[in-house]
């Protein structure tokens, strides 16, 4: 993959200048509109394609790449193709105005659809974007941009620019881009802060996760179980708003414990291109390193692990899907970020409890609780101090939702009229 420097940069954000100021900042909502209903229909239309380099570029299960990354990207284009004009229900006043030029920069878990995140509402808001996908998923970003080509979309409107860090250095100091949007790690997110500090650019963030999933012990069981598994291992944990800390009621913590377990057993490890595997490779060398070791914090610190009895592939990168017991809200593992197929397992007594455990962390990004009392929901949903909470469900996404943290795990909001807004003067 081209590494871009400075110069590859400057000349995609001057295409992205030229295309704001000439075409598509003048554009009428209503034309632009097109143009994205187009895209996302042409997305639908090569959704295989799709899926399978998806996978092949990241690792994730083919089932899940299919069934739910490349719909969603695709449900993301229709959602804001609609938004784009009718701009003046974005609760800014009668004619809102984009911003300019936005800087685009992307993480690996989600490739696809955290563009889609990015670009859609970017570009139904009347912005061009320089977008940078991740250095170990590059490759359904550059497809993407032969979709743009097939919509006949003006050219210099979406701008790739593939390469690491020092690429995205280069994109967020650029001294023409209006606005950055950032998805990846806490120290690199507050770095593009400093950057930007004291320059009128907007910025949004999308940082890490630390989420309780909270069972309680009038929770409906089967859903809860496959709540659970869902949390923690869909995309091989490798999700910002993962459930990685189950918090469950004392109670019922052997009980769901053992049917856990149990379900684990059931899961499938293996060739992500296989459309029975439900647990796929691991990013890379570099990630599986990282999870490995701070797993390792577990075992030291004393808690007790379990993992699944399956066998790993002998190439490529795998974790086998793995509980830590005994954990408490000192060790590591319950603090820290893993990114990986492992979940932390904390027990609790009274509802109180679980909000005081839940909400011991530098993170707010999401939460979930288990409970058949719907009154219990609303009091929970209300102290949780985590952007969305989930219900009876986990991990579940709609373009009509505004996503986003509360303390470290960022700020500003992507998806719905919220997210929109984030593309529009009259936000600072
Ligand atoms: O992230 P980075 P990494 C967390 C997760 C993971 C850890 C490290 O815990 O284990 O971060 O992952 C670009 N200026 N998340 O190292 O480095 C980089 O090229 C501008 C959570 O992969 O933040 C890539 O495109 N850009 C997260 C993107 O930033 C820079 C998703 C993310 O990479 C840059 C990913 C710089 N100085 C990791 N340095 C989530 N919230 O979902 C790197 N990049």
């Amino acid at each position: 993959m081209a590494e871009a420097d400075q110069a590859d940069v400057d000349r995609a954000v001057r295409a992205a200048r030229k295309a704001y100021q000439r075409v598509w900042g003048p554009m009428p909502g209503r034309e632009r509109a097109k143009y994205l209903f187009r895209i996302a229909r042409i997305l639908a239309e090569r959704s295989r394609e799709f899926a399978v380099l998806e996978t092949l570029d990241n690792g994730k299960p083919i089932k899940e790449s299919r069934d739910v990354d490349v719909p969603l990207v695709s449900q993301w284009f229709f959602y804001h193709a609609g938004w784009a004009d009718k701009l003046e229900h974005a609760g800014l006043g009668p004619n809102p105005q984009p911003l300019g030029v936005g800087a685009q920069i992307i993480p690996w878990n989600f490739p696809l659809l955290m563009l889609a995140w990015k670009v859609a509402p970017a570009l139904a808001a009347g912005n061009t974007v320089v977008l940078k996908p991740a250095e170990t998923t590059p490759l359904t970003a550059l497809l993407f941009a032969d979709v743009c080509r097939q919509a006949e979309l003006p050219a210099g409107v979406v701008n790739i620019v593939t390469g690491a860090g020092e690429t995205g250095r280069h994109l967020v100091s650029h001294p023409d881009v209006d606005k950055v949007a950032f998805t990846g790690s806490t120290p690199v997110g507050r770095e593009i802060a400093r950057t930007i500090a004291g320059t009128d650019k907007r910025l949004t963030l999308e940082l890490g996760g630390k989420a309780a999933n909270i069972v309680f012990e009038d929770a409906p069981m089967d859903q809860a179980i496959e709540g659970i598994v869902r949390g923690i291992f869909f995309n091989q944990g490798h999700v910002c708003c993962a459930g990685s800390r189950l918090l469950v009621q004392e109670s019922v913590a052997e009980e769901v414990l053992d049917r856990l377990k149990a379900r684990m057993a059931t899961l499938r490890l293996g060739d992500p291109l296989d459309k029975n595997t439900d647990v796929g490779a691991i990013n890379s060398a570099e990630q599986l390193g990282r999870i490995r070791d701070l797993a390792a914090t577990g075992d030291d610190e004393g808690a007790a692990r379990w993992s699944a009895p399956c066998e790993l592939p002998e190439r490529g990168y795998w974790y086998a899907p793995t509980i830590f017991t005994g954990v408490t809200q000192a060790h590591r593992i319950a603090r820290e970020e893993i990114f990986g197929p492992v979940l932390s397992v904390l027990t609790f007594r009274t509802p109180a409890e679980a909000i005081e455990k839940a909400n011991n962390t530098p993170y707010g990004l999401s939460a979930g609780v288990w409970t058949e009392k719907g009154s219990r929901i609303l009091a929970m949903a209300d102290k949780l101090r985590a952007g969305v909470v989930w219900a009876n469900t986990f991990n579940q996404f709609d373009p009509a939702s505004p996503f986003g943290g509360y303390k470290e795990s960022g700020y500003g909001r992507e998806g719905g009229r919220h997210g929109l807004a984030s593309y529009l003067e009259g936000t600072r």
